[in-house]
């Protein structure tokens, strides 16, 4: 049976979210955070070749990395959902989004987020992330005023594209005198978006697991 790996505050949140999306069976193995360090226990370290989260076990393979783990299981278990056509406008705006996911949309978000748990106040990466949020958030607050998600119908790169944007809402992550959860409050396109993401069935399901 195919197992998720599961480490709290982390996404392997993705992972659970599409196994609940696609209605899947499926073992969670869940691993607790080092509370000092926050980093993965040797238990997660013993099945993730750098010792991230999240990572799969399916017919005997070993598969890391979240966007790989979408879209293997689109892949093998989609039957077509979640995915636009190949060749189709909305499968090229599909790529880019589980691409930038990681990349474009994550770097300001995860460098912002270090900031905020090392204290550092290094004027040069505030401006960064400031920077590269107006640049982010302005163009997917376009894109979300004229389509309900991210490359048309809710797809894989919705999953993807979500994690990040959550990770700014959460007060854990917030700026010092940023009101939390407020994150969003210039986009009112990329908040709808979120609300409309938190209002599906699957991220209800998902989400009492992962917080549990
Ligand atoms: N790009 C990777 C990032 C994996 C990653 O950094 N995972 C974090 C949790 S979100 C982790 O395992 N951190 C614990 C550690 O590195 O010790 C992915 O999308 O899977």
């Amino acid at each position: 049976m195919l197992k998720i790996h599961h480490l709290g505050m982390s996404r392997s949140d993705r992972s659970i979210w599409l196994a609940e999306e696609l209605g899947l069976q499926y073992e969670l193995v869940t691993h607790t955070r080092n509370a000092e360090t926050f980093r993965s226990p040797q238990s997660l370290w013993d099945v993730s070749p750098m010792g991230k989260a999240p990572v799969i076990e399916d017919k005997g393979q070993t598969i890391p990395e979240s966007g790989a783990i979408v879209e293997y299981l689109l892949e093998n278990y989609g039957e077509g959902r979640l995915r636009p056509a190949k060749g189709t406008p909305a499968y090229i705006d599909y790529l880019h989004w589980m691409h930038a996911a990681e990349s474009t949309l994550m770097t300001p978000i995860f460098i912002n987020m270090l900031s905020v748990m090392t204290a550092s106040d290094a004027p040069g990466l505030k401006a960064f992330c400031d920077g590269e949020f107006i640049t982010v958030f302005t163009y997917m607050n376009n894109i979300l005023g004229e389509r309900d998600y991210i490359a048309g119908d809710f797809s894989g790169a919705d999953i993807m594209v979500a994690f990040p944007l959550m990770m700014l809402e959460s007060p854990l992550f917030a700026q010092a005198g940023d009101e939390t959860g407020k994150a969003f409050l210039p986009y009112p396109a990329i908040q709808a978006y979120l609300n409309r993401l938190r209002a599906r069935p699957a991220w209800s399901k998902a989400e009492a697991i992962f917080k549990a």
